[in-house]
């Protein structure tokens, strides 16, 4: 073989080299921006405002933090049964609550910031 054969030979593949190399390089960037945009999608969806209804038992009502401490039981798509604090839109819907008693409330707001809207005494089961 003569030596400009090698040569054009050892450039060909570099040549081709390099060109798969960009190919594969185009197509993680095309990934990327569909990755992100989805990602975006989801970001956004998540800031949406939500509400819920959903049963639980009073535990605790504190009036100076305008909070009403709940077992709730889960939320769906939000979070699974626990007790927690939930502050309150207005100190009149846990005005006349007692401890232990089952209640229906309702959870509205952009999470995780959410106040009960609505709360209501149940009849247990
Ligand atoms: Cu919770």
């Amino acid at each position: 073989m003569t030596l400009w054969r090698v040569v054009l030979l050892v450039n060909l593949s570099l040549f081709v080299g390099l060109l798969l190399g960009f190919i594969a390089w185009g197509r993680q960037v095309v990934d990327l921006e569909r990755e992100l945009a989805l990602a975006r999608r989801q970001a956004s969806a998540a800031a949406v405002e939500r509400t819920w209804t959903v049963r639980g038992v009073v535990r605790a009502v504190l009036p100076d933090m305008n909070v009403v401490v709940l077992t709730h039981e889960d939320i769906p798509g939000y979070m699974g049964p626990m007790t927690m604090g939930f502050r309150v839109h207005e100190p009149q819907l846990y005005r006349g609550l007692d401890i232990g008693e089952n209640v229906r409330f309702t959870l509205k707001g952009v999470p995780p910031n959410l106040l009960i809207t609505a709360i209501a005494r149940e009849d247990t089961p």
